[in-house]
């Protein structure tokens, strides 16, 4: 690191901070972020919890089972964290009920310089904090999870592969799954050529490398294709969102 301001820093509030911090400590962001490339920081929405007991939750107005996230130590928690560094970040709060999240939406937040991520817990937050942040409400599919944190973790793994430098070989995003929408990679092999009778196809052997990238071709678009089918014959994969 050269002291210089990262290309893309997020932030993530939470109530479970050390779940982000122990994924930003391995394997390809762990080097990213020791590169100066990236920086993901936690903070702990209980931390600016006013209350003696440190609660930021309560029941919701109405009945009904479960705890809401209280207006007051997220907001002051966002406008603290906001105003931690220079540049504003785009603030996007994880919620079942968002947009769902595709490579196109991908490539937009790997153009922003900063995020600013807000991960509920319990049955939600109050509608209030939506209302005053105006966040961009992000969802990662058609089911629930108990928090957006594991939700948070797969939007910044998909955007941090998109910042220039963060993957070693440039041409590595180019070639694969959903670089164009609906489009899936050919498959791989390595060692050993034969597996259990599972022989590596002829073709990536005899090294003609228009004979591969025909193959690969076609290969591509048959798996795009079984995709496809897959989508059409389950009615939950093809809910819209
Ligand atoms: Cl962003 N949060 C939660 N809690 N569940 C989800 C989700 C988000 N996206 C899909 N399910």
């Amino acid at each position: 690191m050269d002291g210089a301001v990262p290309r893309f820093r997020v932030d993530v509030l939470t109530l479970f901070p050390e779940l982000i911090t122990g994924y930003a400590s391995q394997s390809l962001l762990k080097l990213a972020i020791s590169a100066g490339l990236v920086a993901v920081e936690a903070w702990n929405i209980r931390d600016w919890s006013k209350d003696k007991h440190q609660r930021v939750d309560d029941r919701p107005f109405g009945g009904g089972p479960g705890m809401v996230l209280m207006c007051e130590p997220v907001i002051d928690a966002y406008e603290a964290v906001q105003a931690k560094v220079e540049r504003p970040g785009l603030p996007v709060m994880m919620t079942p009920a968002g947009r769902r999240l595709d490579q196109r939406l991908v490539e937009e937040l790997a153009t922003s310089e900063r995020l600013v991520i807000l991960c509920g817990r319990y049955e939600g937050f109050d509608d209030r904090i939506r209302q005053v942040i105006r966040p961009l409400e992000v969802s990662i599919g058609d089911y629930v999870c108990n928090g957006g944190e594991v939700p948070a973790m797969a939007l910044i793994d998909a955007t941090i592969r998109l910042i220039p430098g963060v993957l070693g070989d440039a041409e590595s995003t180019e070639d694969e799954s959903h670089s164009e929408p609906g489009r899936l990679e050919y498959p791989q092999y390595t060692r050993p050529r034969d597996y259990r009778g599972l022989a590596v196809p002829d073709v990536l052997l005899g090294g003609n490398h228009g004979a591969v990238a025909k193959w690969r071709e076609e290969q591509s678009r048959a798996r795009s294709q079984r995709g496809v089918e897959r989508t059409d014959s389950n009615p939950g994969a093809a809910a819209s969102g």
